[in-house]
């Protein structure tokens, strides 16, 4: 006999609570509050193949409210996916194994995307459902016909993020997506009362988007309401009422079942009331087959999909896609021809030059911008606003949505078969900063297109000036930051960037710079991340470090320099993070290990000094500005700040004089 739908439920509850009592860590309350919905979704409607995590077409499941991990866990374990494993499982939250405090995308296939900071989920959600509607629109029903669940709490929907990401997705007719809220009035302080009095169903209404109810401990209540989110072609808000921590008697219903271990008497109790056996980690056998048979409900439309990938003409084409795979053939023509009519030019503009050669050569790319299409350079002519009539389109209007439109970017790449860029100011990065980290530790190869990246920008001021900006970015792990210094750098940037690993930010000028590399060479400089762009005539006294419009400025204070009999080196940074991979005697070459009384080592950047002694020393010499900028035309600003050649040699001669260097 099929057991219940209420047992099959009750084995995550059980492993839930047992996990989090084993590792005295970590939320039972949400699976257990969610779990006769999730079991409705996964036993009933979502279309996967736990043999084949990775099949293209499978539906995307997003556990938003990512502290409830073990709720996916569980459901992955549950349906036969290889790991995590009941050992995994029983190593919840320890070290090396993949049953991570919070789901991470590259522990587990089955947990698409890394969760915990609550509302992004959701919002890489929109992104997942952008992406699933660009390839169908391309590739046809045939081939992508998908959904995105997302599962979100209280918590994700609170979030300011909440708001830019259902925006969006009303917008864009995003009707396959369907949002799973665990309406369970709990968060971590207590009652929402405490904190919301909002009407969260309306709010989404008037987003445009599709809602309804049901009663979330009621697996056929769940079930009827996915089927009307199903039906209905905006995106649906599933309002689930639920208990947290249901089952365990004396705690259910409050937040201490929130985040963390029930105790031992109350899972006793819990055990009893919900009619499991006395035994830690066990799921009877019945139960356990009929997950497994779950596991593989999707097997059959898994072949057939394969038939029909077979019998397609595009078949290798979407292949390409998915694997993500980019040449960079446009490099060397486009760069040939740069070269040929070489003017002065806002490496924003170079962007869009290369661009135009990029998207022209990779159908994959997908652009966009919060609101600073012209101002970002991003919208290239070949390519076609993506529009809720248009899911071909491949430039996205994301509205002034900075952290919506980086999360979406998440969630796009992660779905696979498209590789997103996206524009705002550099000192916007900061609202979308929480995405950006996301970005590096999922290792989404986003490209995030920053422009008006230093005082350089003028007029707006300060508010609009980064200062320390270049810096925090640099410090955060996982991702690359290029600044490059003139259209050739630029172009070699973006390359670097297409065929990432990882996620990538291109700071760019909105003024004018003259082109520094001027000549074609074979190799593409940037990916040294620092090289010698001019080399001392004197006898070398001073190698100078430039990042993006101030390598210009480094360049005329060398011919000054040298001028008076100064040798001087400029190296060009346009990333410290791939100059710091480079061998030793690399870097060895460009930056000696000598003292700062042989050769002085100076770097000039229009931002904050703070972590520049890595590279000149704690006797070198930091040029930049180290407090918020100024409202005024460009020249006038780098002028106040000393960011010219001439007070920039005048620094470095009197700096040599103090310091007694000869
Ligand atoms: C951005 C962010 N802020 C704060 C937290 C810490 N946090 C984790 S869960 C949670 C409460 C969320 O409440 P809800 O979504 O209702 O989850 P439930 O208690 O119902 O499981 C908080 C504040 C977080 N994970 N992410
Ligand atoms: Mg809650």
């Amino acid at each position: 006999m099929q057991p219940t739908d209420r047992r099959l439920a009750n084995a995550i509850r059980a492993l839930a609570m047992d996990a989090v009592e084993a590792a005295n860590s970590g939320h039972p309350g949400m699976p257990m509050g969610m779990a006769d919905a999730a079991t409705a979704l996964f036993t009933r409607h979502l279309k996967f193949d736990a043999a084949d995590p990775k099949w293209p077409d499978r539906d995307r499941f997003i556990l938003s409210a990512g502290h409830g991990s073990m709720l996916i866990y569980a459901l992955l374990y549950l349906t036969g996916y290889e790991r995590p494993t009941l050992d995994d499982i029983k190593h919840f939250r320890q070290l090396g194994s993949p049953t991570a405090g919070h789901p991470e995308n590259f522990e587990l296939p089955g947990v698409e995307v890394t969760t915990g900071p609550l509302g992004q989920g959701l919002a890489m959600g929109v992104g997942m459902a952008i992406a699933e509607r660009h390839l169908n629109a391309i590739y046809g029903d045939d081939l992508v016909d998908h959904r995105t669940f997302v599962v979100a709490g209280d918590g994700c929907l609170m979030e300011g993020v909440n708001h830019e990401a259902i925006g969006l997705a009303g917008h864009l007719e995003l009707g396959r997506l369907i949002v799973l809220w665990d309406d369970n009035s709990i968060t971590i302080d207590g009652s929402t009362e405490l904190s919301r009095n909002e009407d969260v169903v309306a709010r989404h209404k008037a987003a445009k988007w599709h809602t309804c109810e049901c009663d979330g401990l009621n697996a056929d209540d769940v079930s009827r309401a996915i089927e009307e989110a199903l039906a209905d072609p905006r995106p649906s808000l599933i309002r689930c009422r639920t208990i947290i921590g249901f089952g365990a008697p004396n705690k259910q219903g409050t937040a201490a079942t929130h985040g963390s271990a029930l105790g031992k008497d109350e899972i006793a109790a819990a055990r009893k009331e919900l009619g499991l056996e006395p035994a830690d980690f066990f799921v009877p056998e019945d139960v356990l087959t009929a997950w497994r048979a779950t596991g593989k409900r999707g097997a059959v439309e898994h072949a057939l999909w394969k038939e029909r990938l077979e019998a397609s003409e595009r078949k290798d084409e979407l292949l390409h896609r998915l694997n993500g795979k980019v040449s960079d053939a446009w490099l060397r023509p486009y760069i040939d021809k740069l070269l040929v009519d070489l003017k002065p030019v806002a490496t924003r503009k170079a962007s869009e030059m290369a661009l135009e050669a990029i998207n022209a050569a990779i159908p994959a790319t997908i652009g966009g911008s919060a609101d600073l299409t012209g101002s970002n350079n991003t919208k290239t002519k070949n390519i076609e606003p993506l529009t809720e009539d248009n899911y071909a389109g491949r430039y996205i209007y994301y509205g002034i949505r900075e952290f919506g439109m980086a999360a979406a970017m998440n969630g796009m790449v992660l779905h696979g078969g498209v590789i997103p860029y996206g524009g705002t100011f550099l000192v916007f990065t900061d609202y979308a900063r929480p995405a950006i980290r996301l970005s590096a530790l999922q290792r989404a190869r986003v490209i995030f297109v920053m422009t008006h990246d230093s005082i350089g920008l003028g007029e707006d001021g300060p508010t609009h000036q980064p200062i320390e900006h270049l810096q925090s970015l640099r410090a955060m792990p996982g991702i690359d930051v290029f600044r490059p210094a003139d259209a050739v750098e630029t172009a070699e940037c973006w390359a670097l960037a297409l065929s990432s690993d990882k996620p990538s930010i291109l700071a760019l000028t909105r003024q004018n710079l003259q082109p520094m590399r001027t000549e074609a060479t074979n190799e593409n400089l940037s990916a040294r991340g620092a090289y010698r762009l001019k080399s001392s005539k004197n006898n070398r006294k001073i190698i100078i470090l430039a990042t993006g419009s101030e390598v210009e400025i480094a360049v005329a204070t060398a011919d000054k320099l040298e001028a008076r009999g100064i040798g001087t080196d400029v190296v060009s940074v346009p990333s410290t993070e791939r100059f710091d991979e480079q061998p030793w005697d690399y870097r060895e070459d460009i930056l000696p290990d000598v003292s700062n009384r042989e050769i002085l080592r100076v770097s000039i950047e229009a931002g904050t000094t703070f972590g520049w002694e890595r590279y000149v020393g704690l006797h070198g010499l930091k040029i930049g500005i180290d407090r918020f900028g100024v409202s005024a035309p460009a020249s006038d600003a780098y002028d106040y700040f000393g960011l010219t050649p001439d007070k920039i040699v005048t620094r470095i001669t009197d700096f040599m004089k103090q310091r007694g260097i000869q």
